[in-house]
């Protein structure tokens, strides 16, 4: 259900084809809530068929065109309610934390491995992370830069000053994982002598 408040988040900033979105989706929203295309492009149809966004033909290629989509005054008015409306938390479902509290029925070796894959996963990602962040400090990001360029300098502060919240809190969670994955190596070495 909150993948359509990310496609209207995206959307605010400025109107794309499906094409776009999907990109710009990927480099951007998909940070805070992933989604593959599969889902991305049906969810896109419904949203225009509830009246949530509209398309207009716009030119493509040689003479075909391709449907850009932008978000409608319903559009809006339902993402704000939920911007507004409370925030129901999410109880935790991570395969890794299942795993962690069960990893002595797994041989040491095994949960070794899945340690150094986690950590790999985790280092790319932070640093991923870290990379869109300085983007957004210096307003380079490529969705964020057409977003603000409407936008008044206090409006485009506020904006860019709330992205990079998120993405602060997104950095320290991943450095989080990273200490906590050093901690199950310690324990791994600590209770089985290799
Ligand atoms: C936007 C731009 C969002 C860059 C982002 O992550 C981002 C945006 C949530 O303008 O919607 O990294």
């Amino acid at each position: 259900m909150s993948l359509r408040y990310a496609l209207i988040a995206l959307l605010t900033g400025r109107p794309m084809t499906g094409y776009d979105i999907s990109k710009s989706f990927s480099r951007s929203v998909a940070h805070v809530w992933h989604a593959p295309d599969s889902q991305i492009y049906p969810e896109l149809n419904r949203m225009e068929r509830d009246g949530l966004l509209d398309s207009v033909e716009v030119p493509w290629g040689k003479k075909g065109t391709k449907k850009e989509y932008h978000v409608t005054d319903a559009g809006l008015t339902t993402f704000r309610k939920w911007m507004e409306a409370p925030l129901v938390p999410q109880r935790q479902r991570d395969p890794a934390h299942l795993k962690a509290a069960y990893y002595d029925f797994a041989a040491p070796e095994a949960v070794r491995e899945q340690l150094r894959q986690q950590q790999a996963y985790w280092e790319e990602h932070l640093a991923m992370l870290e990379g869109t962040r300085a983007t957004l400090v210096d307003r380079s990001h490529p969705t964020l830069a057409a977003r603000i360029a409407k936008l008044d300098e206090h409006e485009a502060e506020l904006t860019v000053r709330f992205k990079i919240y998120a993405y602060d809190g997104l950095i320290a969670r991943a450095r989080t994982e990273l200490a906590w994955i050093e901690d199950g190596f310690a324990l791994l070495d600590e209770m089985y002598d290799s």
